[in-house]
């Protein structure tokens, strides 16, 4: 396979101006009829030959309209034509032949549950018809599609209907226009039969736009929530944004097998219902938060990826990382900012910090790619939103808006680089942002190593930042780090400095520049204490010494939600990387008091919001801390230290947790809103220490068969599963809700997932028995991720078991899925990426389960791109 570099990047010979599609959905098969407007540019040779794109395609025909003539050379992966006319304009037909039935890979035009759909993104296109399938080829597009009537009742494309009618044989067909220019990858087609919730949202300019969710039919009110979060997001769009919808309809499908979480196609977003589903039986508050940031997310591309798109897939993190930076606020906005940050912060360290850490690590722009598909990553996505995010606190909002205006009336209709991006904001700030833009050129997590020291008057801070190499990027300069802070003297309250003229400190940031500075902060009445990073303001690690009294006190003032939230976090990992090292040791693991009744103390401030007790309240996870370790790592240790320290926080807080437990149940009717969700949260939390003293069991127990709601018994389920494995009372549990989960695809998951997730070397066991579940289905992701995935990345002593069992099991799984579906066997492979962390008999075992899958025949190029970069 190739590799394509950014550099080679070159404007194409030819545009596709219109785009007419017709397909005809028959039940043995497909055909899609392609008549495309070709312009070959100015300067361009007549003689060049056009080379479209293909991939597995069956040719039936291609010709020229009109009585031109020429010559073609087709593959299932390429088409060219040579011989073209002379003039600047010339059309063509082409016809393909489908079979979206055996399309497995969810790629291109396949059916899910009985329903045709499509997914272009990234390279989906060339999968339907041959064409230039890349993101700057912009063209309008019309679409006919045909099927009979009884079974495909419902015929979408993007953009606005514009006819419809019967045919012969019982087919109908409908036709749809989308009149603003895009992407091949924003195509999309739905047929199928399904029910529809329907409302309607008046645009700020006062049109009236339709909105329609499809769902399986009986399921439309589950999409009532989904619903309500896309009308927030195109009121939250106009008012933060100024930005308006630009279509009469705007349509959501969910279908049930589908890769990733969502697909913003014009006008026609297609979801997995997993994003678009939920009520209180089946849906966690977090799956109802997911779906608010999903639904969002996929609206707001509306305008950044669709309106604004990607030059070419380099620029991917230009619409994702803006897009999600978007979710992010708006989800600030309809829920608590401060928790909402904590969330996102852990995110990121969990998804991101580790695969900025390992061999997978890439810059926010890659420079090369094997595999385009394999790019859908945490660093594009959250890091990339933290870039703006950062951007945003450097240029302040009212500057940052400026720019955002700009970037919109500047480049509407256009395929964009980062470049074009930073370009709106240097215009309207007046900054040079070229030491800015090594965020999105250089891999790899900062570090800012801090010490301090105060003489009376004058506190003095030395701030280094480096970033370890990543692969082939050995040499790392300095980036432009915006590091928020604050001193706090001893009443908590604010204390007031001043800084030398020109210094590098304004407005509680300080604007790291160099590789070294050393900064002095003068007129300070007491020795303060240092918050640092408030609101994660740059995405780095923090090397400094603080004494564990100024954490404490941090954990108990600190007007920054995000650092008392940190504080208390710092103070846990230390502990827990102190455990760790007694486990190793054979030593009885013993914690702080300080630390285990402050946890008892934050269970009962009223003062502090409940979701943010629980998130405070939540150990860092088995990975976390692994990461905290950093290398040499073994993984049972790790959750014996944890353990531990669970158990005496529940012990020595029995009482308040009690307490705090009895006092959050209530009868009301259930809300997904978020101080409902935070509530249910923190008595969960509490229920996860509880569980872990002597009448737990019954606890669990009595939680489980009480809950009302989908949070409330998952709760109950885990814990029974997680700490009572082996009871009867647990195998009850898991029999009742398999039960009376039994037709319920997306609650059965959860089911696979609780199980998976059971820690322990005998999770091995229990996930070989339930692939063979009859209600495990190795091509729906959803179930595959539920049953594997969770087992690879969220239990971490079952998957690193020490013979290294689960490694060989997990390789031989990935064969399998791979065999289908390439970009979930990739994805799923992304768990090992760590390996080179373990202690080194398990490091050997990765190793050999990454050598079968790379020694494996016929291994897909996502897999095979995944896996060689992992063993580097
Ligand atoms: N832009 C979408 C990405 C996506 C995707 C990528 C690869 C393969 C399948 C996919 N489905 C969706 C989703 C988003 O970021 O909004
Ligand atoms: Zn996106």
């Amino acid at each position: 396979s190739q590799v394509v570099r950014l550099e080679d990047y070159r404007p194409s010979d030819f545009l596709i101006l219109q785009t007419r599609l017709t397909f005809r959905l028959a039940p043995d098969g497909a055909t899609v009829r392609a008549e495309l407007m070709f312009e070959r540019r100015d300067g361009v040779e007549a003689d060049t030959p056009l080379i479209l794109d293909g991939d597995g395609l069956t040719l039936k025909r291609v010709e020229l309209k009109g009585a031109g003539k020429m010559a073609y050379e087709a593959s299932p992966d390429q088409l060219v034509l040579t011989g073209l006319p002379h003039e600047k304009h010339f059309q063509m037909l082409i016809e393909t032949e489908l079979d979206p039935d055996s399309n497995k890979a969810l790629m291109g035009l396949y059916r899910s549950n009985g329903v045709y759909c499509t997914q272009c993104e990234p390279e989906g296109f060339r999968r339907i018809t041959y064409f230039l399938d890349r993101p700057d080829i912009l063209s309008t597009y019309h679409v006919r599609i045909e099927a009979p009537k009884a079974t495909n009742p419902l015929l979408l494309s993007n953009g606005n209907r514009i006819a419809n009618g019967t045919l012969d044989n019982s087919w109908h067909f409908a036709e749809w226009h989308d009149p603003h220019p895009k992407p091949s990858y924003l195509f999309a087609l739905v047929a199928g039969d399904l029910g529809c919730l329907r409302d309607s949202f008046t645009t700020m300019s006062g049109r009236e736009v339709e909105l329609a969710i499809h769902v399986e039919h009986g399921k439309e009110k589950l999409g009532l929530y989904a619903m309500d979060a896309l009308k927030r997001s195109m009121k939250w769009d106009e008012e933060e944004f100024g930005r308006e919808y630009d279509l009469d309809i705007f349509n959501i499908v969910a279908v049930s097998d589908f890769n990733m979480g969502a697909m913003e196609n014009k006008g026609l977003n297609i979801f997995n219902d997993k994003y678009v589903l939920a009520d209180e039986a089946t849906a966690t508050d977090s799956d109802f938060a997911n779906i608010e940031a999903i639904i969002a997310h996929e609206y707001f591309h509306n305008w950044t990826g669709n309106r604004i798109t990607c030059r070419d897939w380099f620029q991917l993190c230009l619409k994702e990382g803006l897009t999600v930076y978007r979710d992010h606020e708006f989800c600030a906005d309809q829920r608590s900012r401060g928790v909402k940050r904590i969330s996102e912060v852990r995110a990121l360290r969990a998804l991101q910090f580790p695969e900025d850490q390992g061999p997978l690590a890439h810059p926010v722009r890659p420079r090369r790619y094997r595999e385009i598909n394999n790019f859908y990553t945490a660093t594009i996505y959250e890091k990339g939103s933290e870039i703006v995010r950062m951007l945003r606190t450097i240029l302040g909002a009212e500057t940052f808006r400026a720019g955002m205006d700009l970037y919109f009336k500047r480049h509407d209709g256009q395929a964009c680089t980062i470049e074009d991006f930073l370009k709106v904001f240097e215009d309207v700030s007046g900054r040079d942002l070229s030491q800015f833009s090594l965020w999105y050129n250089q891999s790899g997590t900062p570090n800012l190593a801090l010490s301090e020291s105060y003489a009376p008057g004058t506190l003095t801070l030395d701030i280094e930042q480096s970033i370890s190499p990543t692969p082939a990027e050995n040499h790392k300069r300095p980036m432009h780090i915006p590091l928020a802070f604050g001193l706090i003297g001893h009443d908590g309250k604010e204390l007031d400095f001043l800084t030398a003229e020109g210094a590098v400190v304004e407005n509680g940031l300080i604007h790291l520049q160099e590789r070294h500075h050393r900064i002095s902060l003068h007129g300070i009445k007491e020795r303060p204490v240092l918050s640092l990073n408030r609101g994660f303001s740059a995405p780095v690690t923090l090397t400094i010494e603080q004494e564990p009294q100024d954490l404490i006190f941090l954990a108990g003032h600190d007007s920054d939600p995000f650092a008392r939230w940190q504080a208390f976090h710092t103070l846990l990992s230390e502990a827990l990387m102190a455990a760790y090292r007694l486990v190793l040791g054979g030593k009885q693991v013993e914690f702080q008091q300080d630390i285990v009744f402050l946890a008892g103390k934050i269970a009962t401030d009223e003062s502090l919001e409940p979701a943010y007790r629980a998130l405070a309240l939540t150990l860092p996870s088995e990975t976390d801390i692994a990461r905290d370790i950093g290398n040499d790592i073994d993984p049972d240790a790790i959750f014996n230290a944890r353990n531990a320290l669970a158990v005496q926080i529940a012990k020595a807080n029995r009482e308040a947790f009690s307490q705090t437990y009895a006092g959050l149940h209530d009868d009301a009717p259930f809300s997904p809103d978020a101080d409902s969700a935070g509530r249910r949260a923190l008595r969960n939390t509490m229920l996860g220490y509880l569980a872990r003293l002597d009448d737990g069991l019954f606890l669990a127990q009595r939680h489980t068969k009480t809950a009302t709601n989908m949070t409330d018994l998952i709760a109950g389920l885990g814990t029974l599963v997680h700490e009572y494995g082996a009871t009867t009372q647990t195998q009850a549990a898991l029999d009742d809700y398999a039960q009376r989960y039994a037709t319920t695809p997306l609650a059965l998951d959860k089911w696979f997932q609780v199980q998976a997730t059971a820690p322990g070397p005998q999770a091995l066991e229990t996930i070989s028995v339930l692939m063979k579940h009859p209600a495990f289905h190795i091509d729906n992701p959803n179930r595959v991720r539920a049953l594997l995935g969770a087992f690879s990345t969220g239990n971490q002593t079952g998957f690193h078991r020490a013979d290294g069992a689960a490694y060989a099991f997990f390789a031989q799984a990935l064969l399998a899925i791979d065999k289908d579906n390439p970009q979930l066997s990739a994805r799923l492979a992304t768990a090992f990426r760590s390996w080179r962390a373990l202690g080194p008999m398990r490091q050997e075992k990765a190793r050999q389960a990454l050598l079968v899958m790379v020694e494996a025949s016929a291994v897909s190029v996502d897999l095979r791109d995944i896996v060689e970069r992992t063993i580097g």
